[in-house]
């Protein structure tokens, strides 16, 4: 008998979908749809619309819900048995923010056959883009909430962040100044995972730990909204923000608009969705704290499983709540795929041929150092972009590309100091993590054993084995993590990098070099 579970992943770029076999331990199908080539009309670029200010980086919800209509159109012409899904999750591209007017909960509710997901949601938007991750364009309000509510080292303490430019609160306190007539038009705020949910269950949901760990809104200790943060962010918000919820929370079945349109089971259970990365964090079976994760994507993040509660004393990295209802650590390094193409574009060179330029420039780089922040960068904060280089000419195509890759894996390094022991094996996640040649780099610098898993979409697979807990569970029959991530999280066969112990020492005196590097350059 099937044991069918779908996770979706709506991201900064695509929406994909794995659906898995639990009892077989298969993976039945893998899809990505890409926003700028499948729904052009948005006219995104890397799914994101950018205004004058390069600080402001948005997109548009609804193309998210077209997305996830095109996709179930694709599953059922591909003949997909949707009627055999039991449960579906997802996870969304984390701190984006969704703006609902009074008329979103009726709409969702009594969704039409016959007409489309677009013609119906499109006027149940208080604001019709959606403020993203790579948005930095807030470093006023985050002021103005970090002294609001008592200093950086209270709301680090509070919300588990420090105030983060990319965060939900600062936005929403952006759109309350700014907007004042859209804030109050307002019935909710969600986050693009408790969005979608909605849109999957029919209902306005709620958004679960792990997420609302990234809204410097939630107290990270007793995990409800947190009335000083509430308040130093906008009037009111308070009513305007769904529910928390545990990460195994089912919100009940699927909308009769996908059991009726697409032939989904009218019994299949909508388990709440959650931010991509604490879904990574059960794609890639982190659910010890010996291993850490290092997802090379739009962003770089590195994260890994906390048991025991501690935040970063320098308020760079950030606490979120783990699927486990344990917590998770993560640091986001903006610069990342952005910043590798960015060299490899200036080069005119492919993949192909940046991986030869790795491939043939020494460890270490012949001193050659890069500060690569062709972005505002999160960690460490650098809002005007620049980049330094140090004994490195702009115009050396191998130096330089080394020189980004080394820099990035130094960067994760220095700044993830502060989540405790060094882990011995790192599972690298991400478009880029296909690239033996950057996975070397990482072995070398961290020291660590590198390895890459069978499923290339680590969020969407976590949604999928989130699923299958909630489900399993709900209906009276847990099953432990260890046992749901098993056979799903194997590492690739061959895909095993050693870290070389003769470059251990060369890669610490780089790092203390480039630490001073950025002590003394940045801003
Ligand atoms: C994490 C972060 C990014 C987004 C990417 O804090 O901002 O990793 O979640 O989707």
């Amino acid at each position: 008998m099937n044991d069918v579970f779908l996770g979706l992943d709506s991201s900064t770029q695509s929406l994909s979908a794995v659906i898995l076999d639990f009892k077989n331990k298969k993976i039945l199908l893998e899809k990505n749809l890409r926003y700028d080539e499948r729904l052009p009309h948005y006219k995104t670029h890397n799914g994101i619309i950018r205004e004058k200010d390069p600080k402001v980086v948005h997109s548009y919800p609804l193309m998210w819900v077209e997305a996830l209509e095109l996709l179930f159109e694709e599953l059922k012409k591909d003949d997909v048995n949707l009627k055999s899904i039991k449960a579906i999750s997802g996870s969304g591209q984390q701190h984006g923010s969704v703006y609902l007017n009074s008329e979103a909960k009726k709409t969702l509710s009594r969704l039409n056959i016959n007409a489309s997901l677009v013609k119906q949601l499109k006027n149940i938007f208080s604001r019709k883009t959606s403020p993203v991750w790579m948005d930095s364009s807030t470093n006023r309000q985050c002021q103005e909430i970090r002294e609001k509510a008592g200093g950086k080292e209270a709301v680090v303490h509070r919300s588990g962040s420090d105030t983060f430019e990319r965060f939900t609160g600062p936005q929403i306190r952006k759109f309350y100044q700014e907007d004042p007539d859209g804030y109050s038009n307002t019935q909710s705020i969600e986050l693009v995972s408790s969005f979608m949910a909605s849109v999957l269950s029919g209902g306005v949901d709620s958004i679960d730990y792990g997420d609302g760990a990234g809204m410097n809104l939630m107290d990270i200790r007793d995990k409800k909204w947190c009335p000083t943060l509430l308040d130093a962010t906008a009037p009111d918000l308070k009513k305007r923000l769904p529910c928390l919820k545990p990460s195994d929370t089912v919100l009940g079945p699927v909308s009769n608009y996908f059991v009726e349109k697409y032939g989904l089971s009218p019994d299949a259970q909508v388990v709440i969705w959650s931010g991509d990365n604490p879904n990574s964090l059960i794609g890639l079976g982190l659910i010890s704290r010996d291993k850490a994760a290092i997802s090379l994507g739009t962003s770089d993040t590195y994260f890994g499983f906390m048991s025991d509660l501690h935040t970063d004393p320098r308020g760079e990295g950030h606490v979120f709540g783990a699927p486990t209802g344990d917590y998770m650590t993560l640091s986001c390094f903006k610069n990342g795929s952005l910043a590798r193409e960015r060299i490899k574009d200036k080069f005119n060179l492919d993949w192909d041929g940046f991986s030869k330029a790795l491939s043939e420039t020494p460890p270490g780089n012949n001193k050659g150092i890069m500060l690569p922040y062709f972005e505002p960068e999160i960690v460490p904060l650098v809002l005007k972009p620049k980049v330094y280089r140090f004994n490195l000419r702009d115009d050396a195509p191998s130096a330089n590309c080394r020189a980004v890759v080394e820099a990035q894996m130094l960067s994760m390094k220095l700044h993830s100091k502060w989540m405790g022991k060094r882990p011995e094996k790192i599972y690298a996640t991400g478009g880029a993590s296909k690239n033996r040649e950057i996975l070397k780099i990482m072995a070398d610098v961290h020291q660590a054993e590198v390895y890459r898993l069978k499923v290339s979409n680590s969020a969407s697979l976590g949604a999928a084995l989130r699923a299958v807990h909630a489900y399993y569970k709900s209906s009276g029959n847990p099953i432990s993590w260890s046992d749901i991530v098993a056979g799903f999280t194997i590492p690739l066969p061959g895909s095993h990098i050693k870290p070389d112990p003769a470059v251990a020492g060369l890669y610490k005196k780089m790092a203390i070099l480039y630490e001073q590097y950025e002590r003394n350059y940045l801003p």
